[in-house]
């Protein structure tokens, strides 16, 4: 299916050339019938086949009929957001008019490419002064080169033509991605007997299908909806995918809120956010302090806040689920005058600094893209660059230089250097305080830098390493006494390694519970229990000579065979073992692990 909205001056022939086109009545209002203007978005469709083809599908067209009054604008602009082509209508026997400049200015702000101009009441005037006009007026706009095709509804003249211009331009639509993350901008909403509340819209991409849970970004937060069921071209089907019109049926808690401006997405795929950079595409300095934002079906005064140049910053009243690359429209209602945006980024961050603005303009200077997105983030993970509609490489693809891929994590590679050389200050600080417990947390590091812990951990480069969750540096000397306690014991164990020094020995030292622990950490002894020290290295020497005796082996045979006492010998046996160097077994004897 294709969708195509009308536009052009109040009373100049859309709705009457659509249902032409189409043969329903777009004008579903008894106001809307007796008063012969439309108030309200009209829906009809129609299957298309170029009449000079034989060859080619026909092709289901759905058009979006919007008003002309200028009073109805934000719902003509809701009419015209979310769909990707439009047919101008312009009257032969009428002047180029306020409303088709307004409109067309529309389209252009929305960037909207592809288009058909349609020169309607060609029987009441000669069409050919309005064509000539029409293609000028357009040519100047993203709609140039559209074509322009003089008809008349009433005699049905040209319609033939306009069908096949019709047909031609919605060949050359982009085809959307079935697997797209669903955004629907709600544009109706009414109550069915029996059923419940019902929402239209155009789904731009993705597929809906009954049963889908969505998720309705309210005012409140996200509010799960079931959807019951999904009509398309006037008949339920099982799903529907974009481009399309469809009426959802909803189940949900709360939906007698949900209105036009209500956007349905599919849950967690976007962040719904209140402040937006965006950038704007025409004369930025001449943006109003409070335009209206319209984008997709929405509408809402925003406060604007110049950035620099044509960076601008958006404050939204309530959140939207906008993308990177979002096109919506600025207006100011009082002059009638739009600005086309560009969404540069839907979750800005805040700004705080003297200078910042400029800043956060220049670094927005630096483009999209993966690399330059990273860049600007510093840390980001992979679902919030996807949520806002930022590119990722498949899980094969390579990453772009200056990108540093850390689990769900992506960094600038500068990143890491950076990261490296504040840890490695912070150690050697707070190893030089506290000599006796080195090491800083790589929590509390990760804190203070603002970094996700796997980050940290990932940039750290040797002798920098994570030991039992603190971030170690290279061996710190210890302090002069202790250093001379440790080679005192390692005198006192020379040819007698497992004659653990006794307590008098230890606290003549000065070596006690605390400084002995420090020393171990350090790994300049081998505490096999308190009180019990040897040299490090002494265990696997001891698993080495127990391996020599058959196995298994008893404490006595091991205590002889380490020449050493019961004292030591009884928590060496119970370190070995947990250090998985030997095997208790039930009888209390133990054998050697193989390695
Ligand atoms: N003679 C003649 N009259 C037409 C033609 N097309 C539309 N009209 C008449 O023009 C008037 C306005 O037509 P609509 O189709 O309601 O115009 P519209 O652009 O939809 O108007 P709004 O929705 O209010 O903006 C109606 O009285 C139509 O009958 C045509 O091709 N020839
Ligand atoms: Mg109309």
């Amino acid at each position: 299916m294709r969708v195509v909205a009308t536009a052009g001056h109040v009373d100049h022939g859309k709705s009457t050339l659509v249902d032409a086109l189409t043969g329903m009545r777009s004008d579903r209002l008894a106001e809307e019938r007796r008063r012969g203007l439309s108030i309200e978005l009209g829906y009809t469709w129609t299957r298309l086949k170029a009449a000079d083809r034989t060859d080619g599908e026909p092709v289901d067209v759905a058009f979006v009929d919007v008003p002309g009054h200028e009073r109805f604008v934000t719902t003509m602009l809701a009419g015209i957001g979310p769909v990707p082509a439009a047919m101008l209508v312009v009257a032969a026997d009428d002047p180029w008019m306020p409303q088709a400049a307004e409109h067309l200015a529309a389209l252009d702000a929305l960037g909207v490419e592809h288009g058909v101009v349609a020169v309607t009441r060609s029987d009441l005037a000669d069409p050919a002064p309005m064509v000539a006009r029409a293609a000028d007026e357009v040519g100047r706009t993203s709609l140039a080169g559209s074509p322009v095709v003089a008809v008349s509804a009433r005699s049905g003249h040209g319609v033939p033509a306009l069908r096949d211009a019709l047909v031609t331009m919605v060949a050359r639509l982009p085809a959307p991605d079935p697997a797209a993350d669903v955004r629907l901008w709600v544009d109706r909403r009414f109550s069915v007997t029996g059923a419940g509340t019902v929402v239209t819209g155009t789904l731009p991409a993705g597929t809906v299908a009954k049963g889908d849970q969505l998720s309705w970004e309210s005012p409140r937060g996200p509010v799960g909806v079931r959807v019951r069921g999904v009509q398309s071209l006037g008949q339920p089907v099982a799903g529907a995918s974009g481009v399309a019109r469809v009426a959802l049926n909803l189940v949900g808690e709360g939906l007698e809120e949900l209105d036009r401006g209500a956007v349905l997405v599919t849950p967690g795929a976007y962040r719904t956010t209140t402040e937006v950079d965006v950038r704007v595409l025409g004369e930025a300095g001449a943006l109003p302090a409070e335009p209206v934002l319209h984008v997709g079906a929405a509408s809402s005064v925003v406060r604007t806040r110049p950035l620099d140049g044509d960076v601008v910053r958006l404050r939204l009243p309530v959140p939207l689920p906008l993308r990177v690359g979002d096109r919506a429209l600025l207006r100011d209602p009082g002059a009638r005058r739009v600005w086309g945006v560009r969404v540069l980024d839907p979750v800005a961050p805040a700004l705080r600094r003297r200078g910042a603005a400029r800043r956060r303009a220049d670094a927005l200077a630096a483009g999209g893209g993966l690399a330059a997105e990273v860049t600007r983030r510093g840390v980001v993970d992979r679902d919030t660059l996807a949520a806002i509609g930022v590119p990722l490489p498949g899980p094969a693809e390579p990453l772009p230089d200056g990108v540093l891929a850390v689990g769900r994590w992506l960094a600038p590679t500068r990143l890491a250097a950076l990261v490296h050389e504040r840890a490695a200050r912070a150690v050697a600080t707070h190893d030089e305080a506290q000599p006796l417990d080195p090491g800083v947390p790589l929590r509390a590091l990760a804190e203070r830098l603002r970094l996700p812990d796997e980050v940290v951990a990932a940039c750290l480069r040797p002798p920098l390493r994570v030991e039992g969750g603190r971030v170690r540096g290279a061996a710190t000397a210890l302090p002069a006494d202790l250093e001379a306690a440790v080679a005192a014991v390692a005198r006192d164990l020379e040819g007698a390694a497992y004659d653990a020094p006794h307590a008098d020995r230890l606290a003549q030292l000065g070596l006690d519970d605390r400084r002995q622990a420090a020393a171990a950490k350090a790994g300049r002894l081998l505490r096999v229990a308190p009180g019990i020290v040897l040299l490090p290295g002494a265990d696997r020497a001891a698993a080495a000579v127990l391996a020599d005796l058959p196995q298994p082996f008893t404490t006595s045979q091991a205590r002889q065979a380490l020449a050493t006492s019961r004292r030591v010998v009884l928590p060496l046996l119970d370190h070995l073992d947990r250090a998985g160097l030997t095997r208790r077994l039930p009888d209390d004897r133990r054998e050697v692990r193989p390695r």
